[in-house]
């Protein structure tokens, strides 16, 4: 049911400095409907268990710590082959490796500030979607 669904978030960096029309903007422009979205300021526990894979990882704590700095928008996006397009449109993880005009190379600041997630893999979109809306939330 979800295959044409991805997840994201405008992260804290991106929020703080009147990045979210921009981005929500190239968002739009790319073709992607958003299914739900709502800003939310992430508890040390959420952002734990949401980068729940990255545990240990030298970067772990200032990625948690930065990821609930401040508020972020979460949503659920639809697009035909959602999970790849989007990774396609938000770029590489290290802004200094991402593509010309992709939503990182623009609005990063640094790999860890990297202005938005986005899920990689459609089992992660419906286990990430599902961490922060309910089925009623979703349009
Ligand atoms: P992704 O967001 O492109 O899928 P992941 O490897 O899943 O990249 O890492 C999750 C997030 O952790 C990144 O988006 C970034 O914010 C942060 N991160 C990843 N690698 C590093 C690093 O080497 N230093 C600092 N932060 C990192
Ligand atoms: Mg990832």
């Amino acid at each position: 049911m979800n295959e044409n669904i991805t997840f994201s978030i405008i992260k804290p960096n991106a929020v703080r400095t009147g990045k979210t029309g921009p981005i929500l903007a190239m968002i739009n422009e790319a073709g992607f409907e958003i299914s739900a979205m709502k800003m939310v300021r992430m508890t040390t526990g959420q952002a734990e268990s949401f980068y729940a894979v990255h545990k240990g990882k030298p970067f772990f704590d200032g990625l948690v710590e930065f990821m609930t700095s401040g508020p972020v928008f979460v949503m659920i996006l639809r697009h035909a082959n959602a999970v790849e397009e989007f990774r396609k449109l938000i770029g590489a993880t290290d802004p200094n490796k991402a593509e010309p005009g992709t939503i990182r190379k623009l609005f990063a600041v640094s790999v860890q500030m990297n202005a938005v997630h986005g899920s990689d893999s459609d089992e992660n979109a419906d286990k990430e979607a599902g961490f922060f809306f309910s089925t009623s939330e979703r349009f």
